[in-house]
């Protein structure tokens, strides 16, 4: 075992016994969403993967060691200190190790140190991807890049359209990552269930998205593969409202020179300012819904040895 890594005692004797195990990223709760709403959420998200029959490997950086498994404390110290926490991309962690401090892991860092576990599935909200205006500013999210090289799936609800969703999925064709609807042909833009863009696949059941996974490892890939998975009906915004609150988040951005790893959390809190509690509860509802999939797809590679 890598010897920064500490794997939660429950996490580990799961993964010893072949049961399934669930990874969640920390920036959500730290960057994603305010104060107490991320850490009621982030219990819920755990709550919800172990009545789907799965163990939640919440993922973070504490005091220079690499987490997988975080205790109720250590969950209401990343909610509670929000921004006060660094961002962690993948560029992040040498640093962050060696200096003893903690960090919210984003996709990509919670791909990195949920393999380095043995954990496969991973649910969270929404990824990085190619920012609108990449072609002149090259702000392309290191999740890419992890998805390209790290075998690990990626359970989400698309991405915010605060991204260019087009050019998104041609990088990811480009890196070899499959795209997967999960009972849609369509790619979702997580508040909303469509975006215009076909996925490479669509699939409907747990099952199936298990064997593809197997399928993927059996054929040495050492990527991973994205599951977007739409936000229920129910709890879809429309689209008009979030397109006018991302308009104004984009333009704000740019006024204020907002670049680098600030330029998606200044985004996001942007797009919850402007539309209120309702894209928070859509944001917190979606996130469940794939915290439940991946729960089942998890059980599905575990019952089939797979994991
Ligand atoms: N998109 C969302 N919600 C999020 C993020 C992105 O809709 O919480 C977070 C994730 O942690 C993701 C990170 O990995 O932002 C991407 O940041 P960047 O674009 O700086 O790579
Ligand atoms: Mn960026």
């Amino acid at each position: 075992m890598n010897k920064y890594l500490d794997i939660a005692p429950e996490v580990a004797q799961a993964l010893a016994e072949g049961r399934p195990v669930v990874a969640l990223e920390s920036t959500i709760i730290s960057h994603g969403m305010p104060y107490p709403k991320n850490v009621e959420t982030a219990l819920l998200v755990e709550q919800t993967i172990r009545d789907n029959g799965a163990v939640p490997a919440t993922i973070a950086v504490i005091a220079g060691r690499l987490k997988a498994g975080l205790s109720h404390e250590e969950i209401e110290h990343l909610g509670k200190a929000g921004r006060g926490v660094a961002k962690a991309s993948r560029r992040d962690l040498p640093a962050l190790v060696a200096r003893g401090a903690d960090g919210a892991t984003t996709v990509a860092t919670t791909m990195i140190i949920a393999h380095m576990a043995g954990i496969r599935i991973f649910a969270t909200g929404g990824i990085g991807g190619v920012h609108r205006g990449a072609e002149v500013t090259m702000d392309i999210s290191a999740d890419l890049e992890e998805l390209a090289q790290t075998p690990v799936m990626v359970v989400c609800a698309g991405a915010k359209s605060i991204l260019d969703l087009g050019l998104t999925l041609e990088y990811l064709e480009t890196k070899g990552v499959p795209v997967i609807g999960y009972g849609t042909e369509e790619l979702p833009a997580f508040y909303t269930r469509k975006s215009g863009f076909g996925v490479d696949y669509r699939v409907d059941s747990p099952e199936e998205l298990a064997a593809i996974f197997a399928a993927q490892r059996g054929l040495g890939y050492r990527g991973g593969m994205l599951v977007t998975n739409p936000i229920p009906e129910e709890y879809s915004m429309d689209k008009a409202v979030i397109d006018a609150a991302i308009e104004q988040a984009l333009r704000e951005a740019k006024e204020q020179g907002i670049h680098g790893k600030e330029t998606t959390p200044f985004l996001l809190a942007k797009v919850v300012e402007l539309t209120g509690g309702d894209s928070l509860e859509s944001n917190i509802r979606l996130v469940l819904n794939n915290a439940r999939v991946a729960s089942l797809t998890a059980a599905a590679l575990a019952k089939n040895g797979q994991l």
